[in-house]
């Protein structure tokens, strides 16, 4: 009876013992956080693109490299800074933010959050060594964010995610383009859910995993609560060739804030992904923040994601 009850309230996905994997303590740079990092599959090992908060207040990236996906040390300055000069920089004056990296036809590709004087827009940048990014183009208006490139064109289009917001709620949209620039033929894939923990805002957060049985897409959702907003991770998975038909969907999360780094940091209550690598076998390694304050790693299989992710 006892180890039953041990098993209660427990996450599906595993918590690595080293957490937090990146804290303030590993930014060899004056800085105030770091969170929300995607990691990068290189033959060097696996690579993460930080989201780093300065101290001003606003947000750049920096590269951290490891060879076991979990020990990494922190490049001694940033790769990627706002732009302050040209097209680009009245979009980021306030930072960019929440980088999802997507290989696509051998190119790595990182979209981010460009957070500017008019509000935040999607962005679309490549790189070919990962310390050097070429920003390509802005890829939304207004009102949008949690874009994520898919890693292969369906039915001869690009396609991505991304998070608009109207009327007030945020859901998961997918849209079209044939040039990574121009988007459109957009739709609605994902709302948030009344009453459920993921019932205020929802967006994509891993690139999706391409799966024999759909795109599994795993996901952040919010719910408002009288002391603040809960950021959880879920599942969804889709339809191979119509990425915007819903499979199947988890009921609960697979992971909820309960750690003190989780718990307790600049945004309480936040755990959220950018990103996933996928083993030969099956392992996989979820990278996400906690609390905006530091870099987490859960562990779970394919398998295990795929039966009990969606109880
Ligand atoms: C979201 C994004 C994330 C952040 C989260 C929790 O809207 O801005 O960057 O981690 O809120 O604060």
């Amino acid at each position: 009876m006892i180890s039953t009850r041990r098993t209660w309230g427990k996450d599906l996905l595993h918590r690595w013992e080293g957490n937090p994997a990146l804290t303030l303590d590993d930014i060899p740079f004056r800085a105030n956080s770091v969170f929300n990092g995607s990691p990068i599959v290189t033959k060097e090992g696996i690579y993460i693109l930080l989201r780093v908060e300065g101290q001003r207040g606003y947000s750049f990236f920096a590269l951290a490299r490891s060879t076991d996906g979990l020990h990494f040390t922190v490049d001694d300055k940033p790769v990627m800074l706002p732009a302050r000069d040209g097209f680009y920089a009245p979009y980021e004056s306030k930072g960019i933010e929440d980088p999802r990296i997507t290989f696509l036809e051998n190119i790595c590709y990182a979209v981010y959050t460009a957070v500017g004087d008019y509000g935040h827009r999607i962005a679309l940048a490549k790189t070919d060594d990962y310390v050097s990014y070429q920003r390509i183009a802005l890829i939304s208006e207004p009102g949008n964010k949690d874009g994520i490139l898919f890693p292969r064109k369906i039915n001869g289009k690009y396609v991505r995610f991304d998070r608009p917001i109207g009327k007030g709620q945020g859901s998961i949209w997918i849209s079209y383009s044939h040039d990574l620039i121009k988007w459109g033929l957009s739709k609605i894939v994902v709302t948030p859910r009344e009453g459920y923990w993921d019932s205020y805002r929802i967006g994509a957060s891993v690139p999706p995993i391409e799966t024999k049985d759909g795109w599994l897409e795993i996901y952040h959702g919010v719910k408002m609560t009288s002391s603040g907003p809960i950021y959880r991770i879920g599942t969804v998975l889709l339809d191979l060739d119509e990425p915007y038909k819903v499979i199947k969907r988890g009921d609960s999360p697979i992971l909820s804030p309960r750690e003190e780094y989780e718990r307790i940091g600049d945004i309480p209550n936040v755990c959220f992904a950018c990103g996933a690598v996928l083993g030969d076998e099956g392992d996989m390694k979820i990278y996400y923040g906690g609390a905006d304050t530091c870099i987490c790693i859960a562990t779970t299989t394919l398998e295990e994601l795929m039966h009990e992710g969606f109880l």
